[in-house]
Formats: structure tokens, C-alpha cells, sequence
């Protein structure tokens, strides 16, 4: 849209904080660990911090199972360290958001468990509680995290709808009451303080009336039967305009939507500066090469990155804001993803600091990738602990599977391989805990961790460090236009262009191949993540240069 804002030129930095900093030794991080590494975060650069989850919860989601939206879970300590955290936060000029979850609760919520004790009565209605027979469901639906979408409760003879774990009942957004609870809740946390919010799954809450049955041939193409009926409900537009004024616009809070399954058209319609809905969505489509799901093992192809950014960059203009992320706490690595040899590694991590960091849109950071990390070593079923990993490996054994090749689904796709203990140091678990961390990780940290990479001037935290002051100095980077000049094969090169200031250009070789590139004329270096060299561009090299007028 037209006009500046902060989160324009923020740069995010997605916090999970089960894994980001233990500070009293039982193994799981916590929110005094995170008010330890604000400096560090300052140093990086970073104007802003989305922290997953850190309500009473629990934690069969690790914390996407709320028990009490206005508790902080025990786990991670206290409101007064809360409200220490987001005053650390504000003291260095960093935003605050956090995740509003509001799709579903935990079962063990008061809400819920007044349904099921009244079923009939007000909270009965902040469910999808259905009577019937226990081998009946109400219709056809399946959960993300394996089985039916719908959880039996013998004694009520009921059963309440559930699109992740049966321990996530989802709100029924048609109720008003739900709808006024959840805009209560919202401006409490504005009233304390916090910035604005990141939405889980919101484009999930408007179930289309009657909950009509999935079609199964849909349900194959999209792994999920039910989803067309609820992805995109008839009455989304108006749940999230409500929340915006009613909540949002009052306190300028911003909003950034995590909308699985909305694609560009419908992101315009969830975003736009005259829509009055959310400031901008996570559009998951750039995480999977077409043709595969997050558990295929497969080459991540950098050729499709590049096609689907240059898309959004050219069609978004001025009325929408692209999220910039290539990782968060449900994707594997993505430098694992692209190419899991360890000769290209660090090339690939600052090649994508490039791309994430020199393209208009917000950049969204996520704990770890900064360092360079990858994936985990995992062995086997006991190694993992995110409750879709679990349910799908076991679902896989049903079906037939070896413990080897369903062990290979979650090598390939497991959450856990994000939420393995942030590195600091070379000391045991990184320097995550003095315990014993509740995901283990691997040796990985012995190289790859902060304080050795920050000592590092030629490391991948220096390079992120780098091109965020790059970006933060100019504002070209931010809010000038994208001209796609070079989409060969395996080459991307983009200038980023407006009316005050000399052009930027960008460089990349997306392949492990050599590749001819053609250097501007008069160009000054900016950046690059090779020594200085004549001729091709090596394997996965990037360079930034600044043109003449
Ligand atoms: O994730 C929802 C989501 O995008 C994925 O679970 C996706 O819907 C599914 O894997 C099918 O591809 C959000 C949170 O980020 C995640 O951590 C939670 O587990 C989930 O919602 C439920 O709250
Ligand atoms: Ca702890």
C-alpha cells in the first residue's frame, strides 16, 4: 500500500521459544532466556519479534493448544516476565507481536469444558459439538494430524470437530459470543502493550454453514477431505473485518495472517489497504516445489523460488505487502531442502539472506536461520516429539509401512527439524541449556553457532547482519519496485528501482553449476558471498551492486 509504516521496514525475527534460550536449567527455553539474547537481537539487527505461543497450554501442539488466553504458560514463566520482555523489547525500539490462536482451544479449556458439561447451554455453541453414534462422524472431514477431524465424547454421546489434534477443539465463529470473547481478549493484550498479532490458520475459522461434506476426489488432490469447505469460508471477510475494527484499528495494531492455502488473488482480497482485514498473509505455496508436499525427500528447485517471488513482486504493486519467509516452526531447513551437501551450505544460507533481504516486502527471520542452520540428525521414532510427526508415523505403519520408510516421511518433512535447541556456543546443547534440552538435538553447534559465527566476519550471520543494515540503509530496498531483467534457467537477476535513489542490483546463480552471468556496467560491489573472482558465477553465488544513476 501507498503509505509507510513500520512493519514495512521492519525486519521480523520469528521467536519459538520452547527452543530459543532455557534459563533455569529444566531443558525448556523460556521467556527470562529470551529477555538474555535481546542484545543479541539488536546486534542482528532485527526491529521486530513474533513469538510463537507462550500461553498456558498443554503443549499436546506445543502451545497452539491454548488452555488460558491471558496466562503465560508455566513452562516459560511468569506475566511479570512478560511484561519484562516486551519492556526490554520496546526499551531497544523492537516491536512486539505475538500468535493469536483462535481457530480452535485445548480441550481443557474453561470454554470447553463448560460445553461439555452443558452442551445445551452458551458454551455448548463455541463448538461444533454434534450428537450421534459412535462410529458416524457428522461428515467426512479429516484432521492435518492424521484421522478424522472429529473426537467422540462417550459420556455426552457427543462429538466436537477437531482440524488438528483431538486435544484442539475449533471455535464456532458464527456465535457471536465467540466472536466477542476473542475481540475482548485481543485488546486486553493491545491494552498491555504488544504491537499487533501473527493469525494461526485464520483463514480456517469461517466454516461454510452445516459443515457440508468434503468431496473425496478434493480431499485426495489436497491430502485433507473437508478443506474446500472451510480454507476460505463465505464469511471470513466479515469475521476479519470485525476483528480489525473492533480490535486492530483502534489500538493501530498490525496484523499478519497465517493463511495455509490462500493464493494471490485471495491474499489481495485478506490484505488489501482498502480492505480493512489483516496488513498481509504468509502464503505457504513458496515452501513446496509443485508436484510435492513437505514429507516428499526431494530437491527443493531455487528456479521455483525465483518464479514464484518474481511473480508476487510484479503483481502486488502498491495497494498490498508481501511476507518474505522461507522457513518457520513447521518447515523443515530450507538449505536441506535445496541441497543437502554440506560443500554448498553456507553459499546457499547467504544466497537466500540475499534474496530474503534485498526484495520489497517484510522479511520474516526464523530463529536458527541466520546461523545457517539445517536439518536435524534424527534416528529414529523416539528422537521426535511434535504430536503431526508422531500421529503420521504411526498413521503410516497402519497403512502398511516399514518403520524405515515411514522413519523416511519424517526425516524428510518433520516440524521438529526447526524446533531442535537455538546454538549460542560450543558448549554441550549449544549452550541452550545446563539440563537436558525436552528435543534433542545433534552435534551441529560444535561449528555452526551465534558466538563463533559472530566472531566470523565471512559467516552466515554475518552476511544476514550485513545485508540487513544494507536494507535498512536503503530504502530502495524496501519500498522501490522489482524489474526481473535475467530469468534463464538457474539464473535470477532482479534491480530494484524508484524515483530518489541509484538503483540496486541483485546477481544469483540458483544452481551447483557454473553459470554465465552478466555484470553491470559501472556497478559499485555491495555484496557478495564468494572472494573476489573472474569469470562464471560459482555454485550458488549471489552479488549485490549498487548501478549508476
Ligand atoms: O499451522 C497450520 C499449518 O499451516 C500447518 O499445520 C498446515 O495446515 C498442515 O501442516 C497442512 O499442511 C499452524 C501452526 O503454525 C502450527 O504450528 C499448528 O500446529 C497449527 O496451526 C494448529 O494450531
Ligand atoms: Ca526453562
Amino acid at each position: 500500500s501507498m503509505l509507510p509504516a513500520w512493519w514495512k521496514e521492519a525486519v521480523f525475527y520469528q521467536i519459538y521459544p520452547r527452543s530459543f534460550q532455557d534459563s533455569n536449567g529444566d531443558g525448556i527455553g523460556d521467556l527470562p532466556g529470551i529477555i538474555d539474547r535481546l542484545d543479541y537481537l539488536q546486534e542482528l539487527g532485527i526491529t521486530a519479534v513474533w513469538l510463537s505461543p507462550i500461553y498456558d497450554s498443554p503443549n499436546d501442539d506445543m502451545g497452539y493448544d491454548i488452555r488460558n488466553y491471558q496466562k503465560i504458560m508455566a513452562e516459560f514463566g511468569t506475566m511479570a516476565d512478560f511484561d519484562r520482555l516486551r519492556d526490554g523489547l520496546h526499551a531497544r525500539g523492537m516491536k512486539l507481536i505475538m500468535d493469536l490462536v483462535v481457530n480452535h482451544t485445548s480441550d481443557e479449556h474453561p470454554w470447553f469444558q463448560k460445553a461439555l458439561a452443558d452442551p445445551s447451554g452458551p458454551f455448548g455453541q463455541y463448538y461444533f459439538l454434534r450428537p450421534g453414534q459412535p462410529d458416524t462422524p457428522p461428515n467426512n472431514w479429516t484432521s492435518f494430524f492424521s484421522g478424522s477431524a472429529w473426537r467422540w465424547f462417550p459420556e455426552q454421546q457427543l462429538w466436537g470437530l477437531h482440524l488438528f489434534s483431538p486435544k484442539q477443539m475449533d471455535l464456532n465463529w458464527s456465535y457471536p459470543p465467540v466472536r466477542d470473547a476473542v475481540c475482548h481478549m485481543v485488546n486486553w493484550w493491545l491494552d498491555r502493550g504488544v504491537d499487533g498479532f501473527r493469525l494461526d490458520v485464520i483463514n480456517y475459522i469461517a466454516k461454510n454453514p452445516g459443515l457440508p461434506a468434503g468431496d473425496p476426489l478434493i480431499g485426495q488432490l489436497m491430502g485433507f477431505t473437508g478443506v474446500e469447505e472451510y480454507f476460505y469460508g463465505r464469511h471470513l471477510h466479515e469475521y476479519l473485518r470485525e476483528l480489525q475494527e473492533r480490535s486492530f484499528t483502534p489500538h493501530h495494531a498490525f496484523s499478519v495472517g497465517e493463511t495455509p492455502g490462500i493464493g494471490m488473488q485471495m491474499s489481495k482480497l485478506l490484505t488489501g489497504d482498502y480492505r480493512h482485514e489483516l496488513d498481509m498473509v504468509f502464503d505457504f505455496d513458496v515452501l513446496e516445489t509443485p508436484g510435492h508436499v513437505r514429507w516428499d525427500d526431494y530437491r527443493y528447485d531455487l528456479n521455483y523460488l525465483r518464479d514464484y517471488l518474481a511473480d508476487y513482486q510484479d503483481h502486488y504493486g502498491s495497494h498490498y505487502w508481501q511476507a518474505l519467509f522461507i522457513e518457520n516452526h513447521d518447515n523443515p531447513r530450507m538449505i536441506s531442502k535445496a541441497n543437502p551437501d554440506p560443500q554448498y551450505r553456507i553459499a546457499i544460507a547467504k544466497l537466500l539472506a540475499v534474496i530474503e533481504l534485498t526484495l520489497r516486502g517484510t522479511p520474516f527471520i526464523f530463529q536458527g536461520q541466520e546461523l545457517g542452520r539445517v536439518n536435524a540428525q534424527f534416528h529414529n521414532i523416539r528422537d521426535f516429539q511434535d504430536v503431526e510427526s508422531i500421529n503420521k508415523y504411526h498413521e503410516l505403519l497402519a497403512a502398511g509401512q516399514t518403520e524405515q520408510a515411514a522413519l523416511a516421511v519424517l526425516l524428510a518433512g518433520s516440524r521438529d527439524h526447526a524446533r531442535t535447541p537455538m546454538p549460542w556456543d560450543t558448549t554441550p546443547h549449544g549452550g541452550f541449556t545446563t539440563g537436558t534440552p525436552w528435543l534433542a538435538g545433534d552435534d551441529d553447534y560444535r561449528q555452526y553457532n551465534a558466538y563463533s559465527e559472530m566472531a566470523n566476519p565471512r559467516s552466515v550471520w554475518s552476511t544476514y547482519r550485513h545485508l540487513i543494515k544494507l536494507r535498512q540503509a536503503n530504502p530502495v530496498l524496501v519500498y522501490g519496485a522489482t524489474d526481473t531483467v535475467d530469468r534463464r534457467r538457474n539464473a535470477w537477476s532482479y534491480i530494484r528501482r524508484d524515483d530518489d535513489h541509484q538503483p540496486i542490483q541483485v546477481l544469483i546463480n540458483l544452481s551447483a553449476r557454473q553459470k554465465r552471468m552478466t555484470i553491470p556496467a559501472g556497478g559499485s560491489l555491495l555484496y557478495r558471498n564468494y572472494p573476489a573472482h573472474d569469470g562464471r558465477f560459482k555454485a550458488y553465488e549471489a552479488r549485490v551492486y549498487r548501478l549508476p544513476e
